[in-house]
């Protein structure tokens, strides 16, 4: 391959020219089973299911490949021969950063299990050109760098110019009656935009299924009419900038029309592609909804809906009661968000100028909502609930009237949404709500990033877990074996080694394997509240500066987290914390007991050297506002203890290993919704009577703090006198009551590694295996590997 590539052999060649070579053969490798899969599929008329999400938070993907075809130590081994390292090449790989966070994540780890599970699905999303901005932190403060991901190819992709389509926008349309007495659409001007695929294998572990990610990139359709030259540039520049960019937003709405055009882009085009595909197998549009299952990854697909019926109406001729059945038999719908505003909302104005005929659609679907409502509903429930309102489209109203299902993440999230954020929805169409809790892929978050502990496991309880994650369970027969507990002492040890040298490596900070290493990974966000861990932090530093004897085991303190570049007050926080880990890990006094790594740049590749090191996984949200979390899930699998409030699914992460095994502590989503309706809550009177507190709190604005006055004083205001709006101070005390039982039960190794092993018993459930599965069942309708049905019990 090295020959055919690049004319050269082994000894001649880089890392850059050996990942490339053997990514090729990788693909290769799989492109017989890629190809009768997708027969096979055909073949056998199977419903397929499409994972339709603005994102995909892939990560590397040569050893997971290399993992799931089963080939990973044999070409470690082989390379091993020729004098290559292959931790070294896989580094080569650019990772690509298609997604925010959890959400983006949540879908690979979707189509990584649908693929190991057998069920026909696969995801459709936009090949951005930048993925999710790279963070550098200058002075403290974060700066955005475009991650230009494609720069040197990408071995996975390929790209099929055969089944391009066209997705139009803008335009007039007017209706007029055919002979046969349909109305049909007449365009006019419409801009039209040539939607090409790259498609990805996504290859199942320890079978012969291999589905495909399908990304559609914008291009420029091939001319007709004869056009000035700088008119050409513009409009190529305008078309392609539809797929040039992730919004780098995790949970705030911005009604900007670019996004608009990227949501309406790969919804056209994936609509588009299936239909082509369904109607090659020559069977009946009538039948679609037996042999299609559309999934809505949050409301950024939700123009699914519409797109389907003016497909069904325009295309097809069918008429609208019988195409609005088909489309809500297809369609289902996920929430991930309780944040209103997260809330997708469309100016009218903006809709029906870029999408009229889709907007004359939804309209309708409008209009026949509300008539067929007002026998059945009061008339405030009917506005409160209808699609538009106010002069905007509310996609996620559009999602659930469109849908034959509705989820949410976890249980405590899916109840939140029936009692209170979708309560009129649910009033209406009970049926239609259900959970379906998270989960995370094994494979990569720990037979990958973790191998140490892959192999104990192993040695202890056989490898049935691989496949059926829940048999970790046998693990709790060890859980007052002292050898096991220390051989699992001994791994994390090492992971925690591991990092430390990356740590001073990457960022010149020393830090003591042998110290707690407590993590806080994920998106920098008021609501996630590190901010909490924070002033917990500058309580035990204020501790030592007055005692230093005070009696504390050493912790390290690991934050990951990107910042959206429009989200002032997160950035903020970021440079505070920066500040705080100048002050902290330079002052000699402090005798190495408190370090702060704030890691730069945290995404998957990150992830996946720091959960396995992790002994603290900090679950903090102000309780009811986390729909789920999956980085609970990972950190447990691997072994560290939960410090929590009782959000998303930390409640489950709860009812697995028991009261015991995880530290909970803070506000219930009740007491919380009690205080918003009492409106009880004074944050200052917290500051006012709280002396350790106070004093903790005045840090941020009296000079302790290095270089970060603007901040510290916005920061202080927002918590002592603007409300504070997650309830930080209201914590507090019971979050640094919380932090002293971790550092007690730390000092107790055995107790401490029961707990780590009974967590990773108890990860068993957390498998997306296990929640796609649940999906096929219970939402698609697919099929799924005849073994699997055993995780459904
Ligand atoms: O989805 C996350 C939730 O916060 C987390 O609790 C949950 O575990 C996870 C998977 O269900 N939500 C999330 O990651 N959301 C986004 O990334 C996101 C991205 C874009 C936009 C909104 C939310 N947007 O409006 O553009």
């Amino acid at each position: 391959m090295l020959t055919e590539l690049y004319s050269m052999d082994v000894a001649q060649s880089e890392d850059t020219e050996q990942y490339f070579a053997l990514g090729n053969l990788v693909r290769s490798y799989c492109a017989k089973n890629w190809s009768s899969t997708n027969r096979l599929y055909m073949k056998k008329e199977k419903k397929q299911a499409y994972y339709f999400s603005m994102e995909f938070l892939l990560g590397r993907m040569l050893k997971s490949n290399l993992l799931n075809l089963g080939i990973l130590e044999t070409v470690r081994g082989g390379l091993k021969e020729l004098g290559i390292d292959l931790e070294k090449i896989v580094q080569i790989e650019a990772d690509p950063g298609l997604g925010n966070g959890g959400l983006g994540r949540l879908a690979a780890c979707f189509i990584d299990s649908m693929a190991t599970c057998e069920i026909p699905g696969h995801g459709n999303g936009i090949r951005f050109k930048y993925g999710l901005f790279k963070q550098k932190f200058v002075n403290g403060y974060q700066v955005e760098l475009p991650e230009n991901w494609l720069q040197n190819g990408n071995v996975w992709e390929t790209r099929r110019m055969n089944m391009a389509v066209t997705v139009s926008f803008y335009g007039k349309v007017w209706l007029e009656e055919t002979v046969n007495g349909y109305m049909l659409p007449h365009y006019e001007n419409t801009e039209r935009v040539l939607a090409v695929p790259y498609d990805t294998p996504i290859i199942g572990y320890g079978n012969n299924t291999v589905n495909t990610l399908r990304l559609w990139s914008a291009e420029l359709p091939a001319q007709d009419e004869a056009m000035d030259y700088w008119s050409y540039i513009q409009r190529r520049n305008r078309i392609e900038s539809i797929s040039e960019v992730l919004y780098p937003d995790d949970s705030n709405y911005e009604g900007r029309l670019l996004r608009l055009k990227q949501e309406y882009f790969f919804v056209s085009a994936g609509i588009q592609s299936i239909i082509r595909h369904y109607k090659k197998m020559g069977l009946s549009i009538n039948h679609l909804a037996e042999k299609v299952a559309i999934h809505i990854n949050d409301t950024h697909p939700a123009l699914c809906i519409p797109e389907l019926m003016r497909l069904l109406l325009d295309e097809e001729h069918l008429d609208w009661e019988h195409a609005w059945n088909i489309t809500i038999n297809v369609m289902s719908y996920t929430n991930h968000t309780i944040m209103s505003e997260a809330l997708e909302k469309w100016p009218i104005d903006m809709i029906s100028s870029l999408l009229p005929r889709v907007y004359q659609i939804i309209s309708e679907i409008d209009r026949r909502y509300v008539e067929k409502m007002a026998a059945l509903h009061s008339t405030g429930k009917i506005e409160r609930t209808r699609i538009i309102e106010g002069g905007h489209v509310k996609m996620a109203h559009l999602a659930i009237i469109g849908s034959h299902s509705i989820n949410g993440v976890a249980k405590l999230h899916t109840a939140i949404l029936k009692e209170k954020v979708l309560h009129d929805f649910f009033l209406i169409y009970p049926s239609r709500f259900n959970n379906k809790t998270n989960g995370i892929t094994q494979r990569r978050w720990l037979m990958l990033a973790n191998e140490p502990l892959r192999e104990l496991i192993n040695e202890k309880i056989g490898n049935d877990w691989e496949k059926t994650l829940t048999e970790l369970k046998m693990l709790k027969a060890f859980r007052n074996d002292e050898e096991t507990l220390k051989e699992l002492a001994e791994i994390k040890r090492i992971n925690k080694a591991h990092f430390a040298e990356y740590v001073l490596d990457a960022l010149k900070i020393e830090v003591d394997p042998d110290a707690i290493f407590d993590v806080q990974i994920k998106r920098l966000h008021a609501y996630k509240r590190q901010l909490l861990n924070l002033l917990h932090i500058l309580k035990l530093y204020l501790d030592l500066k007055e005692d230093p004897k005070t009696d504390i085991h050493p912790r390290v303190f690991i934050f990951g987290a990107k910042a959206a570049p429009s989200y002032t007050y997160a950035k903020e926080i970021i440079k505070l914390i920066n500040s705080v880990a100048e002050l902290i890990n330079h002052d000699a006094s402090i005798n190495n007991k408190l370090k702060i790594v704030f890691i730069e740049n945290y995404g998957v590749s990150l992830a996946e050297k720091i959960i396995p090191a992790a002994d603290v996984s900090e679950q903090i949200s102000l309780a009811s506002k986390e729909a789920s979390g999956t980085s609970n899930m990972k950190l447990m699998l691997n072994g560290a203890v939960t410090l929590a409030t009782l959000d998303g699914a930390n409640v489950e992460i709860r009812d697995r290993v028991g009261s015991e095994n995880i530290i909970i502590f803070g506000l219930t989503d009740k007491e919380v919704y009690q205080y918003y309706q009492d409106g009880s809550y004074h944050s200052h009177d917290y500051y006012e009577n709280n002396p350790v507190l106070q004093r903790v709190l005045n840090t941020l604005i009296d000079g302790t703090i290095p270089d970060a006055e603007t901040e510290g004083r916005d920061i202080f205001n927002s918590l002592v006198n603007y409300g504070d709006e997650y309830f930080v101070l209201r914590d507090f005390d019971e979050y640094v009551a919380a932090q002293k039982k971790i550092d007690k039960l730390y000092r107790d190794p055995l107790t401490w590694q029961r707990m780590a092993l009974i967590n990773i018993a108890g990860a068993g459930v957390f498998s997306s295996d296990y929640t796609v599965l649940q999906y096929a069942n219970d939402i698609w309708d697919v099929a799924y590997r005849p073994d699997a049905g055993e995780l459904l019990n």
